[in-house]
């Protein structure tokens, strides 16, 4: 493995903010932070709604971040990402351009975006390079949310070309893990397959659907691997164009769900439903880039998958609420 790229930016000292702490991302990061010798900030969307930009102003002004990952965004699969287009561009759109740019104006001195894989085009070669951006037309099932992280992207660009801001974005593959959304409707494929098997179970129902072929490949990473990765970033990472992140380990759709129903303990047949979209066939991520800045991810996806439905277990209450 290649040696660690030098620490550019220590985080020891610095004021952190972690935009998005209460999801799966944001609580990672916070999770990862407590081993640097940081101080933490968050706020609650109850006091601070990130697409008012007068209140990101005002929030940021008074508590006057150092550092920020912006891991806020609306979210969601497949389904929630081809049905809820208006949200997933506009949401995402104004919640970057608001703290990308109050972030210049308060004088933040590293900011971390956090885009997704799906910003590469449906017929992107495989692995996804990061030079593949902008080469051809998108996934039509994403686009909308695509979009709106090209654009955060390009903001982060654009304020280091015009204004020196030390602003970096990585982009990850397929992500699960702790604090995931279980919502069968507006889930990504491995909370939903996992709720779906372990409900089967407890039913003692012998099928489980699944949308679309089966077919399509993904890559997961654990969400811990991630928060890993972007710290290990920001400290050593300090230029224009986005870095990949990914675990470099793809499975098929159908494989993930006997994968899960082996870690649940059930055992039945799984019925395809070919009138939900499959999406992109393939999504890997070329990840050379990170590797050789010296950082690789842990978690295998059998050892995750358990840890995750470990941490369901332990959750149902709050899942079934969600
Ligand atoms: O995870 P997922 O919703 O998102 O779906 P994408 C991955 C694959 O799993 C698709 C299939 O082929 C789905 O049709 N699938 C099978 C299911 N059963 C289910 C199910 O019960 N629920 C869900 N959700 N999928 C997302 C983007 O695409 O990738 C986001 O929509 C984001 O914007 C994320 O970028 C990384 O991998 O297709």
């Amino acid at each position: 493995m290649a040696d660690e790229a030098p620490v550019l930016y220590p985080l020891a000292g610095r004021r952190v903010w972690v935009a998005g702490h209460r999801g799966m991302v944001g609580s990672a990061i916070v999770r990862r932070l407590k081993a640097e010798d940081c101080e933490i900030l968050t706020v609650g969307r109850d006091e601070v709604d990130l697409r008012r930009q007068d209140a990101v102003e005002r929030w940021m002004a008074r508590t006057r971040p150092d550092t920020v990952f912006l891991a806020a965004a609306t979210v969601g699969g497949i389904h929630a990402n081809d049905t809820r287009p208006a949200e997933f561009l506009y949401d995402n759109l104004v919640i970057e351009s608001n703290i990308v740019n109050t972030a210049k104006e308060v004088g933040v001195s590293k900011l971390m975006f956090l885009g997704s894989a799906c910003i590469y085009p449906r017929e992107a070669p495989q692995p996804m390079a990061e030079d593949a951006l902008l080469s051809g037309p998108l996934e039509p099932t994403n686009e909308w949310y695509a979009v709106a992280k090209i654009a955060g992207i390009k903001l982060c660009q654009a304020y280091r070309r015009q204004w020196g801001c030390d602003f970096i974005s990585a982009m990850p593959n397929n992500l699960y893990g702790p604090g995931d959304n279980f919502d069968l409707e507006s889930s990504h494929v491995l909370p939903a397959l996992m709720r779906k098997i372990h409900e089967a179970k407890e039913a003692g129902r012998d099928t489980v659907p699944i949308w679309g072929t089966g077919r399509p490949l993904r890559e997961f990473l654990h969400v811990d691997d991630l928060a890993d990765a972007l710290v290990f970033l920001t400290m050593r990472y300090s230029d224009a164009p986005h870095v990949n992140i990914g675990s470099g380990e793809e499975i098929g759709i159908g494989d993930l769900a006997a994968l899960i129903a082996d870690a649940v303990g059930w055992r039945g047949r799984f019925e395809f439903d070919s009138t939900r979209p499959d999406g992109m066939m393939r999504k890997l991520l070329d990840v050379g880039r990170l590797h050789a800045m010296g950082w690789r991810a842990k978690t295998g996806l059998r050892d995750g998958v358990a840890s995750t439905y470990r941490w369901f277990l332990e959750h149902r209450a709050e899942v079934r609420a969600g």
